[in-house]
């Protein structure tokens, strides 16, 4: 490691004498391309600046939430203000109804939204809504999608498709784990399968419409509709998680681009604007079963804080006003840009990179051979090379672009990238790709 990262090694080595592994959240500590992790200080717009004064165009923004870029000055203006009339009070506000009546504008399947404070908590409270609802206990997740690091979600397959689920983290009771059954992504008659052998038992099938947390895997024709289909047909709910997809691929999230009509949608990320924020939400008629509605009972201390709100609402404001010239479409057209010249250097460079965009969301494979494509997490620890992943990303580093620390995690573009970032970090990934 250069000096150039000095002080992030020097505040990593103190991190880990109090935090376990130095960090707050796994991905973080840069297992997925070795080396120390990078402590960053501050963000600007496409920028980040980390300890040692070395500036990057930010590809992660967080892992999804900030679709205005770093620091926008209307959601700093919208968080101070709100702070200074008060950061909490445990009560109800008119933030809450107001991001409340903006998110059910815009994702078509919503009637109703419960806020609370993580994408983990949003999948933890759907999965117990759809139990509460249909008086199921079987629930089904596809290997690779990660929903969170609920006990529930954190199971591996079985040994067979219709075999019941494995702890897949210690700390899982392996009677939870026994409630969730996993197919592979993309594999609609393996969920077939599943429903003629239990699907009188199963509560819901959830599901990222992009499985972006095993790189970016996109849905084969008729699988997201398959799913509503079988449930459906079986009485289970069907939970899209569009904590990462919503207001990313659309502005109404990958429901309203495929048409799709779940149950129980989870969202997060976006709807803070960077402040910590989630929701499960969905027809009125489930919703209805959430305490003190009805007897499903979920809490908060800081669920619908008001900070969070503003937030979320100045970010949603600002993405989505302007129609068709909205910051949103300059996003998306800057990751398409991005996304067509990955492509075009994958050829020049001859190097099989699998590419994939949707909205302002990205991803890419560095695959072992080409000809293969990914569309399984079977498939994907099979063909992609994480070593060659991990030596691309320190190159683009050395070079001021920061990507996701890990082959198997998406890319963002915010509305403040211009394309002068997108053209200087295709000069840096052509220049990576030689090396
Ligand atoms: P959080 O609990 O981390 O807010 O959200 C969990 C979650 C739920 N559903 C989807 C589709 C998600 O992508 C996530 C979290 N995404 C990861 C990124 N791969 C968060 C990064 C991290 O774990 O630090």
């Amino acid at each position: 490691m250069t000096t150039k990262y000095a002080g992030s090694v020097e505040l990593f080595e103190a991190a880990q004498n109090v935090i376990p592994g130095g960090v707050n959240s796994p991905v973080r500590a840069f297992r997925g391309v070795g080396g120390s992790p990078i402590f960053f200080r501050s963000g600007a717009g496409s920028r980040v600046t980390d300890v040692d004064g070395n500036e990057f165009i930010d590809y992660v923004l967080s892992w999804g939430p900030l679709l205005l870029g770093h620091a926008h000055p209307a959601v700093v203006a919208a968080i101070s203000e709100q702070a200074a009339r008060g950061t909490s009070f445990g009560a109800p506000t008119e933030l809450e109804t107001e991001l409340a009546e903006l998110v059910i504008a815009l994702v078509p399947s919503v009637e109703q939204v419960r806020f609370v404070n993580s994408g983990t908590e949003a999948t933890m409270s759907a999965l117990r809504l759809a139990r509460a609802a249909t008086g199921r206990e079987l629930i089904v997740k596809f290997s690779g999608c990660y929903h969170g690091h609920a006990d529930m979600l954190l199971v591996a397959a079985g040994s067979g498709v219709a075999t019941l689920g494995l702890p897949d983290s210690p700390g899982v009771p392996a009677a939870t784990a026994a409630n969730t059954l996993t197919v592979e992504y993309n594999d609609l008659a393996g969920l077939k399968q599943v429903f003629a052998a239990r699907g009188e038992q199963i509560a819901a099938v959830i599901v990222e419409p992009i499985a972006a947390n095993m790189g970016f895997v996109l849905p084969e024709p008729g699988f997201l509709q398959g799913i509503r289909d079988l449930t459906s047909e079986y009485g289970a709910l069907f939970i899209l998680d569009e904590v990462m997809t919503g207001f990313r691929v659309a502005p109404g999230g990958a429901q309203a681009l495929w048409g799709l009509d779940p149950d129980i949608t989870c969202l997060g990320k976006v709807i803070g604007g960077g402040l910590p924020v989630g929701a499960y939400a969905g027809k009125r008629t489930v919703m209805q079963h959430v305490a003190p509605a009805g007897p499903m009972y979920q809490a908060g201390t800081l669920s619908g804080n008001p900070l969070a709100m503003a937030a979320g609402l100045a970010t949603l404001r600002t993405a989505f006003d302007g129609g068709a010239e909205s910051l949103f479409t300059q996003a998306q057209s800057r990751a398409a840009q991005l996304a067509d010249g990955l492509r075009a250097l994958s050829e020049e460079c001859n190097i099989p990179l699998q590419v994939g965009q949707v909205g302002t969301m990205f991803g890419f494979y560095f695959l072992k051979q080409a000809g293969t494509r990914v569309t399984s997490y079977a498939e994907a620890k099979q063909y992609v090379d994480p070593a060659r992943y991990a030596k691309f990303f320190w190159s683009l580093c050395d070079q001021g672009v920061y990507l996701a620390p890990s082959q198997f995690e998406a890319g963002f573009v915010s509305a403040a990238h211009s394309s002068e970032d997108i053209d200087i970090t295709l000069r840096a990934i052509r220049e990576a790709l030689g090396a």
